[in-house]
């Protein structure tokens, strides 16, 4: 039989520098089929994964967005890429406290645009462990506020990044058949 196909789109989102594009660089690896809208400020990105479904694996086609220069990103351009999103990455940098306090923000102006959809913290840069100031309780308080669950990830050492990325696959599939 074949396996079910769902089309999703996921948006990676949280200040500048925190890792996002490596990310998904480091998700995509080089099976790429990236366009550049440059007129939008963003970046998209496809993979297909694989999840196990309740019924059998299904196949997903991701899109990703990743927002190029978020210093001139204007209110205007988020609800273009926010626009259709099912799925959303928060990432903070675990060196920098900001970064953490920065996301309800983020994810706030995300529900705006699209309503409820999955979200799942990441706190990235896991392998600088020498310079983490962000505590573990810190980054559990805050996604729990918004029923997202949270992983530490390495862009570098690719610890946890396709996890990260097949665990919002998983929670976006869950809620489209519970629909
Ligand atoms: P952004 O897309 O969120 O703005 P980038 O962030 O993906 O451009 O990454 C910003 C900087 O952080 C880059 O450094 C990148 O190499 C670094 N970085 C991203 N992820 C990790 C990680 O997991 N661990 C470490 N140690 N560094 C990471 P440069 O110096 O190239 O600007
Ligand atoms: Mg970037």
């Amino acid at each position: 039989m074949e396996p079910e196909k769902m089309k999703v789109k996921i948006c990676l989102v949280g200040e500048g520098a925190v890792g996002k594009t490596c990310l998904i660089r480091r998700f995509i690896h080089d099976q790429f089929d990236d366009r550049y809208i440059s007129t939008l400020g963003a970046k998209v990105s496809k993979k297909e994964i694989v999840v196990d479904g309740t019924d059998g694996s299904i196949a997903i086609d991701m899109t990703i967005w990743d927002i190029m220069g978020e210093k001139g990103f204007r209110e205007l351009l988020k609800e273009a890429y926010f626009h259709g999103a099912q799925g959303v990455l928060a990432v903070c940098d675990i060196t920098r406290k900001e970064s953490l306090d920065d996301l309800d923000e983020w994810v706030a102006a995300v529900v705006k645009v699209t309503g409820r959809v999955p979200v799942e913290f990441l706190a990235n840069k896991a392998d600088l462990k020498d310079q983490q100031v962000v505590k573990e309780s810190d980054i559990a308080k805050a996604a729990g506020s918004h029923g997202a669950p949270f992983l530490f990830t390495s862009a570098k050492t690719g610890e946890n990044v396709e996890q990260a990325f097949a665990e919002l696959a998983k929670m976006i599939t869950a809620k489209a058949v519970a629909h």
